[in-house]
């Protein structure tokens, strides 16, 4: 970590809500970067995710985190846990939110926040609410939805957007800017994220299988990368696609593996191009049942 720079702002910004509302999507279009996972399912994100940006004058470091629900496994405790400790470390709040009334979720993170708000302890943290999505609702819709939130608490900045097509990021961006405290850089200039490649690419498969499958499956797979070997002109990859039942085990490699190939083949041109290399990409899929219910299952695939 460096000295402060003259004028130099830097902090930690939290983007919290429910599942789907949006969190990834923004974080990865504020970076001009894919970070996150991104899919239509809720409860894609499981993990925090550091996305950092850098501008000429600042440094912006953002926690994505999972969406806020009421676990009913082991693994959505984490995921939920993970949220809300994300929150102690921020400058910054963001909650955001779908352009809806605030439903049971968005009351309980809001006691939660105006308590944080009010324990800040060596300088005050900033809430703001992000009303994500408006491409979807009646421009005249917002107002309403302003004054339903504001009657819940006293947010630093409301600020409606839409992550998908930008609209609305230069403004959050300037508010932003203009509550972070001068500070150093936590991050060397050309650093994004503080992922490994490794994590990165286990997402991308994720996210290909929460895509490409239905019902229980996106939530039962899990994916660790095995073998990781860099050849002259390629990377050769092994990773294990994890289930908890010997069912799920069958869709996933599908009829004559046909699933299995196509979860490959679009995992490996987006991770080729992620990467910039070739990429050779070998998926297996193992049982490993009720993971997701199980403390020890759940370390040994990282989520801990
Ligand atoms: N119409 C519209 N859709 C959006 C917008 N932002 C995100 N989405 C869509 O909402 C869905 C969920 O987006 P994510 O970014 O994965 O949501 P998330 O909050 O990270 O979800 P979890 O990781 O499950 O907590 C995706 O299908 C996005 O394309 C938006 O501004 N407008
Ligand atoms: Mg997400």
């Amino acid at each position: 970590m460096n000295e402060p720079e003259e004028g130099f702002r830097s902090g930690y910004v939290g983007i919290v809500g429910r599942p789907n509302v949006g969190k990834s999507t923004l974080l990865n279009a504020i970076l001009g970067e894919k970070v996150a996972i991104v899919t239509p399912r809720p409860q894609t994100t499981r993990n925090r995710i550091v996305g950092v940006k850098n501008l000429p004058n600042a440094q912006i470091v953002f926690l994505d985190t999972p969406g806020l629900h009421r676990p009913r496994e082991r693994l959505g405790e984490f995921m939920v846990r993970t949220a809300r400790e994300s929150l102690k470390e921020v400058e910054i709040a963001l909650l955001m939110v779908e352009p809806r009334p605030p439903g049971d979720i968005e009351k309980d993170v809001i006691k939660e926040l105006a308590l944080l708000k009010k324990r800040g302890r060596h300088q005050q943290k900033a809430v703001f609410l992000l009303i994500n999505k408006i491409d979807l609702i009646k421009k005249t819709a917002i107002l309403p939805l302003i004054d339903q939130y504001r009657s819940l608490m006293e947010f630093d900045e409301i600020i409606p957007l839409s992550a998908l097509h930008g609209t609305g990021l230069n403004e959050l961006m300037d508010c932003i800017i203009r509550y972070l405290p001068e500070g150093p850089r936590y991050y060397p200039p050309d650093i994004y994220t503080d992922q490994l490649e490794r994590f990165l690419v286990a997402e991308i498969i994720r996210e290909k299988v929460m895509l490409l499958t239905s019902e229980e499956i996106p939530y039962s797979v899990a994916v660790d990368v095995l073998k990781w070997e860099e050849k002259e002109d390629l990377i050769v990859i092994s990773a294990e696609i994890y289930v908890e039942k010997e069912s799920q085990k069958g869709i996933i490699i599908g009829r004559r593996g046909r699933m299995l190939k196509e979860i490959g083949t679009q995992s490996r041109r987006e991770i080729e191009g992620i990467l910039g290399v070739r990429i050779f990409l070998d998926l297996f899929v193992k049982v490993k049942p009720d993971w997701r219910k199980r403390l020890s299952a759940l370390r040994e695939l990282g989520y801990k």
